[in-house]
């Protein structure tokens, strides 16, 4: 008889799936999955699956071996992240998993938190359960980037999201903007915000265009934070994206009349690394810019960003607005962007890649 045994990265990509549905709301822990599998005569079962929902709320093995009970005895974990090896607000993850009887676990990414970095593995070894890792790694990588942003260099993983044409232009020089991209790109923008801890514009944006910076058409989604840049403190409360856990971004020493407004939060930041570490103490691990191109140079030429989502929509428009302003002086001293995804969405084509700095 022949025993069907799907290859661990699809059990893994199912465990990536469970962890994708904490996106956004696990901060400042990562979004984790686990499923559990056991072997059958003729077919492998998954008996348990389960997700990290919430910082303070237990982790995803957890949920996973709750839902296998006594039939994780003997099976395989597959979990998103090294399991936990500390007494945090939970119990260590790895004490469960040889608790419950676990024979093999496959881990896709180590955990850099240096209350784990590796402890995890090696507490499993230790108890005889046979050990996998790096099994869809770089996707992992990518799903817990905010986190791992956090813990290895103390800011959010920072992410510029725009729409340009074909000629690569975000705007007419004009007035009369509309928008570039279309509703499938607008409705993947919607998704995102549903996913990251908070989304950013500069003041001037916030004004001219008075973005929502929320999520709208969307089953079960979440406003992510909303966070200003008005270094001088000009931004009126009626601006639209000023909304319970707003965050401004001040110069050290000005004022804003909203720094009397219950709902926000007043930051003052002599740079902007600076104020992507105090978003960190708030626990952003993941920052969606979204314009304009003024604030946005400002991270670039500061190395502050990790990550470009670009739609570029089938339209020229000649002279326009770059989505980046500063100008590098020849085409070797380009920065390069390591593609990682190039699909079509609706009548756009979406580029995502990651920029090393
Ligand atoms: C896991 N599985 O699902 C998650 C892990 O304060 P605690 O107890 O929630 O611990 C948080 C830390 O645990 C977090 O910084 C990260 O190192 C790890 N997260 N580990 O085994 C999970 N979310
Ligand atoms: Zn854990």
């Amino acid at each position: 008889m022949n025993t069907e045994h799907p290859p661990d990265a699809e059990y893994m990509q199912l465990a990536l799936n469970e962890a994708a549905k904490g996106l956004g709301r696990t901060s400042p822990n990562p979004p984790v999955g686990c499923v559990i599998v056991r072997d059958g005569e003729i077919a492998s079962e998954i008996v348990g699956r389960g997700f990290h929902p919430k910082a303070g709320e237990p982790h995803a093995e957890v949920f996973a071996l709750r839902e296998a009970g006594e039939r994780a005895r003997g099976a395989t974990a597959y979990v998103t992240l090294e399991p936990c090896s500390h007494d945090g607000r939970t119990p260590p993850c790895a004490d469960a998993l040889i608790a419950a009887g676990v024979a093999r676990v496959v881990v896709a990414a180590g955990d850099p938190n240096p209350q784990v970095n590796g402890r995890g593995l090696e507490k499993l070894r230790a108890a005889g359960i046979e050990v996998a890792t790096g099994v869809l790694e770089a996707a992992a990588v990518r799903q817990q980037a905010g986190f791992r942003s956090l813990v290895t260099r103390g800011r959010p993983h920072v992410i510029y999201k725009y729409a340009m044409t074909l000629d690569g232009k975000v705007a007419a020089l004009n007035e009369g903007n509309g928008p570039v991209s279309g509703p499938e790109a607008r409705a993947r923008v919607m998704a995102w915000r549903n996913e990251v801890d908070a989304v950013a514009v500069g003041a001037r944006t916030a004004l001219l265009d008075n973005p929502q910076l929320n999520v709208r058409g969307l089953d079960g989604g979440r406003d992510p934070r909303a966070v200003l840049f008005d270094p001088e403190g000009h931004l009126p409360a009626s601006a639209r994206a000023v909304r319970e856990g707003t965050v401004l971004v001040l110069r050290e020493g000005r004022s804003t009349p909203l720094e009397r407004d219950p709902r926000v939060t007043v930051l003052h930041a002599h740079s902007l690394q600076g104020a992507l570490e105090q978003l960190a103490g708030l626990g952003v691990a993941t920052l969606l810019l979204e314009g304009g191109p003024t604030l946005a140079s400002a991270f670039f030429e500061a190395g502050l960003i990790d990550e470009l989502r670009v739609f570029v929509a089938p339209k020229l428009l000649g002279a326009g607005l770059s989505p980046l302003l500063a100008p590098v002086r020849s085409m070797h001293a380009a920065t390069e962007l390591a593609v990682e995804r190039v699909e079509v969405v609706g009548n756009d084509v979406l580029v995502i890649g990651g920029l090393s700095v």
